[in-house]
């Protein structure tokens, strides 16, 4: 039928890091210089929707995001496309019966539940999606890691988005990059009881973006290689620990000193990067107070390439954390907190 749209619609959750990925080996192939970790949040809150079609009728392959037309063609995006067409096409070579979907122009409509002013990274969450809806709309027989493959080409961190729960994404060491995927460490409902607060400090657009920030980084730094090398695998082993055994104390430790040693080496980058605001550092405070008054870690902060804070907690000590932190910070000048839950997505 030459008229006809093929189409297929999946979601994709945000992710955010409790081990940093900060530096590429690779910028073509988004290598990064390290492995990191993180922790899914709730689909009912923070999501991209993702339709994709292809039909004979459409004339060139076209994206939008939340009803805006983007550019196709950086590398990243065509990176997505070429490989999903590729594995299609085998497909397709394979068995003659098999429609030839793979040489069709690709229609992409995205949305995301969540306000972009929100302060949020779509990126991992938007480039899962899209890697997910052509897969499906391609009848692709690929794992969640497989196609993590993919979605690292056109953002390092969407990786992380294939899987619900606690994700690593395990650098490797091949240089073609097939060895740098996406693994699921635990589900959701390993640890169903973690909480994610995530705090706005400021919705504006960041100064420096983290593709452009992380490769001065790398190339100015003299902390980073310490980093790369020592502070971030004892951090990735320590963590899996903490997942597997649902030890909150030492998740939270190592989550404050991963986004503590990010920060420092982007200070340490010149010209020297500052994500943090005083109003973060005001956060920073708030929740090592509440954990000295409970003479334990039941809160942890991390913060991203930007002045949000996100905290996490677990869900008996919701009034201890996001109560104080809603009654100190809250009437903080432009702060709004929201509390979500942790998720699978293979349950949705
Ligand atoms: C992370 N970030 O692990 C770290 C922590 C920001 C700070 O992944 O160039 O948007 O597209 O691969 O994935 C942000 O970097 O960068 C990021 P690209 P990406 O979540």
């Amino acid at each position: 039928m030459p008229d006809t749209i093929y189409q297929s619609s999946t979601t994709a959750p945000v992710n955010i890091a409790v081990v940093k990925y900060w530096g590429k080996r690779d910028p073509k192939l988004n290598l990064p210089t390290n492995s990191s970790i993180s922790v899914t949040l709730s689909q009912a809150d923070l999501r991209t929707h993702t339709t994709a079609a292809c039909s004979s009728k459409f004339t060139e392959d076209t994206l939008e995001i939340n009803s805006k037309l983007q550019d196709v063609s950086g590398v990243r995006t065509q990176a997505c496309f070429r490989e999903l067409r590729s594995l299609r096409s085998a497909l397709e070579s394979a068995d003659s019966s098999l429609l030839k979907l793979s040489t069709l122009p690709l229609r992409i409509v995205s949305e995301n539940n969540f306000p972009t002013a929100a302060g949020l990274a779509s990126s991992a969450a938007g480039f899962a999606a899209l890697v997910r809806a052509i897969a499906n709309l391609y009848e692709l027989p690929a794992s969640p890691t497989e196609l993590s493959r993919i979605a690292r080409q056109g953002s390092g961190s969407a990786c992380r988005s294939l899987f619900g729960g606690y994700v690593a994404w395990q650098m490797g060491e091949k240089d073609d990059g097939s060895d740098s995927v996406a693994v699921e460490v635990a589900p959701a409902s390993h640890w169903p009881t973690m909480r994610a607060l995530v705090l706005v400090a400021s919705a504006a657009q960041k100064d420096v973006s983290s593709t452009s920030g992380m490769q001065t980084t790398v190339a100015t730094s003299g902390l980073f290689p310490h980093r790369a090398k020592v502070v971030v695998p004892a951090a990735m082993a320590k963590m899996e620990r903490a997942i597997l055994e649902k030890d909150f104390a030492t998740f939270a430790d190592v989550t404050m000193r991963e986004s503590n040693s990010f920060h420092s080496v982007c200070s340490d980058t010149q010209p020297p990067i500052f994500y943090l605001n005083s109003t973060s550092h005001a956060a920073i405070r708030v929740v090592e107070g509440i954990n000295k008054v409970a003479g334990k870690a039941i809160a942890a902060y991390t913060f991203d390439a930007g002045p949000n804070a996100v905290i996490y907690f677990e869900e008996e000590n919701k009034d201890s954390v996001a109560g104080t932190v809603q009654a100190l910070l809250g009437g903080l000048d432009g702060w709004k907190g929201k509390t979500f839950e942790t998720q699978d997505t293979t349950k949705l």
